[in-house]
């Protein structure tokens, strides 16, 4: 699929009702901007963030529209360095995790996935109604021999009420998609070398993010990634930041903590009202398969900084499942103290790594082995990188 192709998914949504005419390339690639690696490949009705070049009236937020768009997108599956795997809009541009696709309810996506490996590979989404043939299980065939393409697609709906009076949930989440084949039945190496990505579905009406963030606690490893080769994010003081959090690995679960920010443990991460009685979180228990997200305004109540995030299993975390959250100023100037606690962060990383950091020694355990200390398609391989220094990295991206 062409970039062009992209942009008309997204144009071709016709989704949005707060800026339509706003829509467009900067909208798509800005969706590069907040995620440490990936590009965002549907981004209906967002009409935000860079693109939005007068001040907001305060009170108003850009939302998702209405659903009922079918959406496509071609994903390639690539090995790359280091036994990486990853999926990509092209083969180009694959990164871990792979692209953030985004959807709304009523919205149908048609998946093409094109194997340029010699494995066979597959596609498994959470979360969406998927067809049994498009389940993307060898057990059912769905899955993707060497040079072979296949087209998932994957349903949503709207919350709706059965005919027994009971509801049925809509599809709206933070969802996620990975491969199901590769190394066992289910798709255990696969996940474990990369094939993996975000999957959003909103309601409409949903509040529309201007930065997105990735996290994917992988084994013991943040998107294959550890210190000294930390992922690390910023935003601007007071941008609406939706930080989207998956959980892979073979063995461990894992506490994901945010410093100086908050969020409400449901759907959104949002409160309804003073009254909503949601729990208000800033660490939460994750494992294998899971995933969430939330949205917070960058700064909120506490200023510009320079934050860390991590895993809150001090032993994971002291292994180096860290990263760095900078809050610019509004203006987008790093916040004081920043090149100074960079230079901090970089030591105690090497600090790590010289005391055993996982990064550094594999272990004895498999999965860990292989993803471990090796070269990969790293994030500053692709656009939106995410090694950069946090205050450097996601500003620059965008048409
Ligand atoms: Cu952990």
């Amino acid at each position: 699929m062409s970039a062009t192709d992209l942009e008309n998914a997204v144009d071709g949504g016709g989704a949005d009702r707060t800026g339509g005419e706003r829509v467009g390339r900067r909208a798509l690639l800005g969706g590069l901007a907040g995620t440490a690696a990936a590009a965002v490949v549907l981004r209906p009705g967002l009409a935000i963030g860079d693109d939005q070049e007068d001040p907001r009236p305060l009170g108003t937020v850009p939302r998702a529209g209405a659903g009922g768009t079918v959406r496509e997108v071609t994903l390639y599956a690539v090995a790359g360095p280091g036994n990486r795997l990853a999926y990509g809009t092209t083969p180009e541009n694959a990164s871990i995790p792979g692209p953030t696709i985004e959807a709304i309810e009523g919205d149908e996506i048609r998946v093409t996935l094109v194997n340029t490996t010699s494995l066979t590979v597959s596609l498994h989404a959470h979360g969406v109604d998927v067809p049994a043939a498009d389940d993307g299980t060898p057990a059912n065939g769905s899955v993707v021999a060497a040079g072979a393409r296949h087209t998932y697609v994957w349903r949503t709906h709207a919350p709706t009420k059965r005919a027994d009076g009971t509801w049925e949930p809509g599809s709206a989440g933070y969802w996620h998609y990975h491969d199901h084949a590769v190394g066992t039945a289910h798709g255990t190496d696969g996940i474990t070398r990369g094939l993996y990505g975000a999957l959003v579905v909103r309601r409409p009406g949903d509040p529309l993010p201007e930065k997105q963030f990735v996290t994917v606690f992988n084994e013991l490893t943040i998107n294959n990634s550890a210190v000294p080769d930390s992922i690390n994010y910023s935003a601007n003081l007071g941008q609406r930041v939706e930080w989207i959090m998956i959980t892979h690995g073979v063995a461990s679960f894992h506490t994901f903590h945010t410093h100086a920010h908050r969020w409400a443990d449901n759907r959104t991460g949002l409160l309804s009202g003073d009254d909503d009685r949601t729990s208000v979180i800033d660490n939460r228990t994750t494992g294998p398969g899971e995933s969430f997200g939330f949205q917070i305004i960058a700064g909120e109540h506490v200023g510009p900084g320079t934050w860390m995030y991590h895993c809150h299993v001090q032993f994971h975390s002291d292994g180096g499942m860290i990263g760095i959250f900078t809050v610019n100023n509004a203006d987008g100037t790093p916040p004081p103290g920043h090149t100074e606690h960079m230079a901090n962060h970089r030591e105690m990383a090497a600090m790590m790594m010289s005391a055993g950091g996982h990064a550094a020694h594999g272990g004895s355990e498999p999965a860990k082995a292989q993803v471990a200390g090796s070269p990969t398609i790293s994030q500053s391989d692709v656009p939106g990188g995410g090694d950069e220094d946090a205050h450097a990295g996601h500003e620059g991206h965008g048409g």
